[in-house]
């Protein structure tokens, strides 16, 4: 550990207390019920962390079980207030372990403590404060008039129910934040199970949803692996939707699994985001927000802009700044305050990672800095820009998931026609950046660009308020804002006989 290494917070060091740690089934801790158990890694050294208690079909079954007493029991006695008030006071006591959490997260994940600090943790705690004050202001519409006189209609928004719940690694704890938030407002119970690779700041997180009070099996926090506990979620008769992060090719099997059941679904999946450079745009904002654009959590982010389209009057001059502040990335354990960008998270992401570096180099695109893995202890990787990327290249197709961006100019001298068809020529549909001071072209770009999100002259900004969700492949269903309420929620209409 070096100097500006982090002080392991005395939280982190009782939670990572060498004993394995145990799911959290009916609001209370315990062993799988098969005994068994894998280890999470600390992704900037490759060691063992933790063991964590493995779940599998049986635990799964017992989450159910629990869950549904929650749900026929005190959950469903509790007033939307009262509901609103416990998630508040999670909020509350996630603020107040924030350093804990930053750090657990970070040894976990591996990304820097400098962003679990700055944005996975506040923006967990916004979210869950957002979502506290939903609780009480769900409800339907009365329908009157427009049914004629002898008859009288209203709607309710009913919770589903038990829901399931599948999470990736790159924000563990955030994206638990993201599914709970709406899935309790809605007054619904939640089976959720968490990445293998990161299973810890859930059950952190588990511990704090107990001491403020929840009624036992409202949430119960699974660790396991995706098809033994995730496919047993998703073919759970008494679970009635499943909502999923993850790759476009898992999403694909879940949407196709739980058509047997006629169980809804949302998937939120990967993405090939276009962030495209006008010539006319401030470049002192433009080159930072390409930088975090796509090195943001080492480049692991769904909506990362992973394909930069630059003017060619701006490609040379714009990649050459860009190349330079890349160069100084500070890479390095995540718990060390100076580190920018830490390892990816597991040996799996490096060598897919690794992968595409090669593959990219092998069909004739060149890195103008990084382009290769690095050989020291942890899953590092260097920051990477190709430059002479051409479309039908696998790097300029795939979701790379790394910090890894390919680099194509565009002329405009048919209009915007040309990038906006190429932005567009992607089975992903996530997000997409647009950078220029012409107010009229940005509008008209962010109008043409087949993506669930469009950020103008900024780029990775999220807030719970503004629905974040895919076009295409990268899948439906829209989280944060009052848009996720529907997908915890179905419609009742009512109608009354006036005569
Ligand atoms: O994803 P998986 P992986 C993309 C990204 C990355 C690639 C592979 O491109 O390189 O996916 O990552 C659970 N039934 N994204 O392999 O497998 C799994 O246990 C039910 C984009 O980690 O999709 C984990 O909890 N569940 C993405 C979750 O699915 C299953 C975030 C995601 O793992 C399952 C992560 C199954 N059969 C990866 N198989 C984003 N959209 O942000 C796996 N899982």
């Amino acid at each position: 550990q070096g100097k500006s290494s982090v002080p392991l917070d005395p939280r982190v060091q009782a939670f990572l207390d060498g004993k394995p740690k145990p799911l959290f089934i009916g609001g209370r801790f315990v062993e799988s019920l098969s005994g068994k158990t894998f280890a999470t890694r600390n992704p900037a050294t490759g060691e063992v962390l933790a063991e964590v208690y493995e779940a599998d079909s049986a635990d799964v079954d017992a989450a159910v079980e629990a869950a549904e007493r929650a749900y026929e029991g005190r959950w469903s006695k509790l007033t939307p207030s009262e509901r609103g008030r416990l998630m508040w006071r999670l909020a509350d006591l996630i603020e107040e372990h924030a350093e804990a959490l930053a750090q657990l997260e970070t040894l976990d994940n591996g990304k820097p403590i400098k962003e679990t600090r700055a944005a996975d943790i506040p923006l967990t705690v916004d979210h869950f404060r957002y979502y506290a004050g939903w609780a009480s202001k769900i409800h339907g519409q009365v329908i009157d008039n427009s049914v004629g006189n002898n008859f009288f209609s209203y709607t309710r928004h009913e919770p589903i129910g038990i829901v399931g719940q599948i999470i990736p690694w790159n924000f563990p704890l955030l994206m638990a934040a993201w599914k709970l938030g709406a899935a309790l407002a809605t007054g619904n119970v939640v089976v959720m199970k968490t990445a293998e690779q990161t299973p810890l700041s859930a059950l952190y997180l588990g511990q704090l949803i107990q001491e403020a009070g929840f009624p036992e099996g409202v949430v119960n926090i699974l660790s396991g692996f995706g098809p033994t506990a995730g496919g047993a979620i998703v073919a759970h008769p008494k679970i009635r939707k499943v909502a999923f992060t993850g790759s476009t090719e898992v999403g694909k099997l879940i949407m196709s699994q739980a058509a047997d059941r006629v169980k809804r679904v949302s998937l939120e999946l990967g993405g090939k985001s276009p962030n495209i450079i006008f010539p006319d745009a401030d470049f002192s904002k433009a080159i930072p927000g390409a930088l975090r654009g796509i090195f943001f959590n080492q480049g692991q982010v769904c909506s990362a802009g992973s394909r930069l389209f630059l003017h060619k009057k701006v490609y040379d001059n714009f990649l050459a700044d860009m190349a330079g502040y890349a160069s100084k990335i500070k890479q390095g354990p995540g718990l060390d305050e100076t580190t920018e960008m830490g390892p990816l998270v597991s040996d799996e992401q490096f060598a897919r990672v690794s992968q595409y570096l090669e593959k990219g180099k092998a069909e004739g695109a060149k890195p103008l800095i990084g382009g290769q893995p690095l050989s020291s202890k942890g899953y590092f990787v260097q920051p990477t820009i190709f430059t002479d990327v051409k479309a039908d290249m696998t790097i300029a197709k795939e979701e790379i998931f790394g910090p890894v961006v390919a680099a194509m100019p565009f002329d405009d001298e048919d209009q915007i026609a040309d990038v906006i068809r190429r932005a567009n020529d992607s089975e992903y549909g996530l997000a997409a950046g647009v950078w220029t001071k012409d107010v009229s072209k940005a509008h008209r770009v962010a109008h043409a660009l087949e993506a669930g999100t469009v950020w103008v002259n900024c780029y990775n900004v999220f807030d719970a308020s503004v629905p974040f969700g895919g076009y295409k492949q990268s899948g439906f269903g829209r989280e944060m804002g009052s848009y996720a309420l529907d997908l915890y929620t179905q419609v009742k209409s009512v109608w009354i006989n006036l005569n």
